[in-house]
């Protein structure tokens, strides 16, 4: 159940560490080339509208001068003066008088006047356009001619458009913004839907996304004009198309090194809990036994069983998997499984020495279940041996998890088993903490015995741990003990028992039982010939 979870957990983090960075960079692209062809398509609407204010400005100039002129109309002095605006006046084509629909005279130099037919649009004010001539003078190109006050403007609005769009597909055009759809064109290029010529208040722009399409509208300043520009929107997703293809690998692979992480890091909390439930199924959990000796007399009196992994043929310590295991709960499993193999193992130990006495240890897990009661009492009888055999050891830690344990180590005492406190001086508990367990038994912890015979400061904590073993009524087991200095030191400091490679490392069951049947051989040997004597 919680395995299953986990990898999902761990699936649904790792689809979520790809989505995420690729829809967040598809959604920047989208927003940042969005951003940039509203300002390009703006960009067009208003250089469109300042040319076309700046072809109002010199329309408005070239009116003036001319009506307002005292020259007699169309004599030389007033074409040439009309010459002299014309060439000051890059957007107009040509300066001219009109009379009734004829043009008289021109900036060009006509002399002929030249019929130009019915206006296109009526204006205001008097004021009279023809669209689209095309009249020998201009070359045979369409042309503009704007008339008011008996003057006559040529002019080519196409100028207007002239912005450098860089591309054919941007549609501009220049027009009246207030006049009604039949009047308002002044020039276009290229598609402008109806409904974009919209009017805005002066000297502002306002863009908008329709039918596919990003348009932009400019108002002049002042005066009635304004431009649109518009581009097909098959830009912006080009755009995105370009910006996604370089976010969305770097989206991947910042997806795929969180997804890994993610999964390595779920494995490794997962996996080896769910193998060490498997390992203890398969039974690939075995024991070493550490003989403990008599200090005064050298025999093996006891051992402690110390759990192995078997793991596909590489044995692996307990330091590598007990913390797991504790953190996980499956140190339960495990403890059930040393507790079955010291069942079985015993009765064979006991044969050869039926005071020997096994230690095992019990983690904090352990000495807050009640299942432990229950695998003790199963070990008892299935191995037919006294209570009086076993003992448990549990660290300083595992004791003082509460209420629980010491109900529990009332309960194992009453049983008979014997309880050891382990690694004793390397935790917190005070003397009045000790005094409430029901213990029978204290191991001087490795660290302390190391001490033995050194000038370091912490090599007067072992006299008083032992002292305090004492006043306590404990039996003291010293752990670790390398030399034979350290176990002088400690059997004139009155400590029974030790443990350490002086006397032997852990060893199989078997080489248990040879050293026992050794040792008894030893002691039924007519005294004096043993190199060993027994009390
Ligand atoms: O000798 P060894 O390296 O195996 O001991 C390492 C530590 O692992 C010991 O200090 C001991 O407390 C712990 N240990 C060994 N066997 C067991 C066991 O069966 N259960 C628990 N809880 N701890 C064990
Ligand atoms: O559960 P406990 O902390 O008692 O386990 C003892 C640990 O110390 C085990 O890992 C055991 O192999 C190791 N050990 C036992 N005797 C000696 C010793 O004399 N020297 C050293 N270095 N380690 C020892
Ligand atoms: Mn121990």
């Amino acid at each position: 159940m919680r395995q299953s979870a986990g990898i999902g957990l761990a699936f649904a983090a790792g689809a979520a560490a790809i989505a995420a960075p690729i829809l967040i960079s598809i959604r920047l692209a989208w927003r940042q080339s969005v951003t940039y062809e509203e300002s390009r398509v703006t960009s067009y609407a208003r250089d469109t509208v300042r040319r076309g204010n700046e072809i109002g400005a010199q329309m408005e100039h070239a009116y003036t001068a001319v009506a307002q002129s005292p020259l007699k109309p169309c004599s030389a002095a007033d074409v040439d003066q009309m010459r002299q605006l014309d060439v000051a006046s890059p957007y107009l084509q040509a300066v001219g008088r009109i009379s009734g629909d004829s043009l008289t005279c021109t900036s060009l130099g006509t002399t002929k006047p030249i019929p130009l037919g019915p206006a296109t649009v009526q204006i205001d004010r008097g004021a009279r356009n023809w669209l689209d001539k095309r009249l020998p003078l201009s070359g045979g190109h369409p042309i503009a001619i704007m008339a008011r006050d008996g003057v006559a403007l040529l002019v080519n609005p196409e100028l207007a458009l002239d912005t450098n769009t860089g591309n054919t597909d941007v549609a501009l055009a220049l027009y009246f913004p207030t006049e009604p759809p039949a009047t308002r064109l002044i020039a276009s290029r290229g598609t402008i839907r109806p409904e974009w010529y919209r009017d805005a208040p002066h000297g502002t722009t306002t863009t908008f996304i329709d039918g596919g399409y990003v348009v932009s509208v400019a108002r002049a300043p002042h005066g009635d004009l304004a431009a649109v520009a518009a581009e097909p929107q098959t830009y912006v997703t080009q755009q995105v198309r370009h910006v996604a293809l370089l976010f969305i690998p770097v989206g991947v692979l910042c997806g795929l090194a969180l997804a890994g992480t993610v999964a390595y890091v779920s494995r490794m909390r997962l996996s080896l809990p769910s193998v060490l439930r498997v390992a203890a199924r398969r039974r690939e959990f075995f024991l070493e036994y550490q003989p403990v000796v008599d200090l005064a007399t050298g025999r093996w009196v006891g051992a402690e069983a110390l759990v192995r992994w078997n793991s596909g043929g590489q044995i692996v310590r307990p330091d590598s998997f007990i913390p797991a295991a504790e953190e996980s709960g499956v140190i339960t499993f495990i403890t059930r499984c040393v507790g079955e193999i010291v069942a079985a193992d015993l009765p064979a130990v006991l044969r050869i020495a039926p005071d020997f006495r096994m230690a095992m240890n019990l983690s904090a897990a352990d000495l807050r279940s009640s299942v432990t009661l229950d695998l003790l009492r199963q070990m008892v009888r299935a191995s037919g041996v006294e209570p009086e055999n076993f003992t448990v050891e549990a660290t300083e830690h595992g004791f003082l998890q509460g209420e629980d344990s010491q109900q529990l180590i009332g309960d194992i005492r009453r049983l008979g088993i014997g309880v050891a406190i382990d690694d004793f001086g390397t935790g917190y508990s005070s003397l009045a903490c000790l005094q409430t367990l029901e213990l029978n038994a204290l191991k001087i912890d490795k660290s302390f015995v190391d001490t033995i015979g050194t000038d370091g400061a912490t090599a007067q904590v072992v006299p008083h741990i032992i002292h305090m073993g004492h006043s306590l009524g404990l039996e003291m087991i010293a752990e670790g003990v390398e030399t034979e200095t350290q176990a002088e030191f400690l059997r004139r400091s009155g400590v029974r028992f030790a443990q350490g490679w002086l006397f032997s490392k852990p060893i199989s069951l078997r080489d248990l039982c040879d050293g026992l049947a050794a040792q008894r051989e030893r002691d039924e040997a007519p005294a004096g010939m043993g190199t060993v004597s027994a009390v």
